[in-house]
């Protein structure tokens, strides 16, 4: 793999998608070339998949059943899109990646998260983002931003739930602390993207 993967992560409202954009802009600015994507999504399958998992249409989705749409999803995003973009020296830049699935699936959710794990081994297969941002901002304080537009399907959880997704990706930060960094996402919006940025400088000295 040539190019190098970064993913956003982050409690709903974090300020993901603003620092996406944003985060491709000041890639593009430095000479390299980026692949924008999302999960679940980023190919048709995943688009037809995400519609699915968020749409609140009364469709009777299992806690199972979610996870290996999830997966699905995936598996065809890393086959359609990110391994080739990574093969040709691209850089893939992803709101949301593998381990949203520990802290949706497996902390709010409550899944056994070898589960999880099992699904990461077989279909990732060892591969991992080559850096995380994990957009940390309170529960509510993110979804007093988010308050004034509908709530997709997973957004109707209750508050204990993102407190346990929250809880669950600040704990995967301490055990991977060098490929996730914690950015404070509570602060203005540009001094969330100067954070983003310096940690990224260290990848683009490296390549
Ligand atoms: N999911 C899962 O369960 N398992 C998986 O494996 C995967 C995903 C891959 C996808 O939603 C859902 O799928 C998600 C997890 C689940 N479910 N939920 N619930 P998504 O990622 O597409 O959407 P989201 O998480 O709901 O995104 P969001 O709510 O739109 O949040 P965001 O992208 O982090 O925030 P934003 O759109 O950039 O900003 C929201 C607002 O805040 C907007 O008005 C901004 O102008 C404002 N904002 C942003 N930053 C700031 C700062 N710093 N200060 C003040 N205001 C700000």
């Amino acid at each position: 793999m040539l190019g190098k993967m970064i993913t956003l992560e982050g409690v709903e409202g974090a300020g993901k998608s603003t620092q996406l954009v944003m985060l491709v802009d000041y890639l593009r600015q430095h000479g390299v070339s980026v692949v924008s994507t999302r999960e679940p999504g980023g190919t048709l399958l995943g688009e037809k998949i995400r519609g699915i998992l968020l749409n609140d249409d009364g469709v009777c989705i299992s806690d199972e059943s979610e996870l290996l749409l999830m997966f699905t999803a995936r598996q065809q995003h890393l086959q359609e899109v990110i391994k080739p973009a990574l093969a040709k020296g691209q850089w893939v830049v992803c709101d949301r990646f593998i381990d949203a699935s520990y802290a949706y699936q497996s902390g709010g959710r409550g899944m056994d998260q070898h589960r999880v794990q099992r699904l990461e081994d077989w279909v990732l297969a060892g591969f991992k983002p080559d850096l995380t941002l994990l957009l940390d901002v309170p529960v509510s304080a993110g979804f007093s931003r988010i308050q004034n537009r509908g709530k997709d399907r997973i957004e109707q959880e209750n508050s204990a739930f993102f407190e346990r997704v929250r809880r669950t990706y600040l704990q995967r930060a301490e055990s991977d602390y060098s490929r996730i960094k914690v950015i404070d996402s509570s602060q203005p919006v540009d001094v969330v993207a100067n954070a983003i940025q310096s940690c990224v400088d260290a990848l683009i000295a490296l390549s």
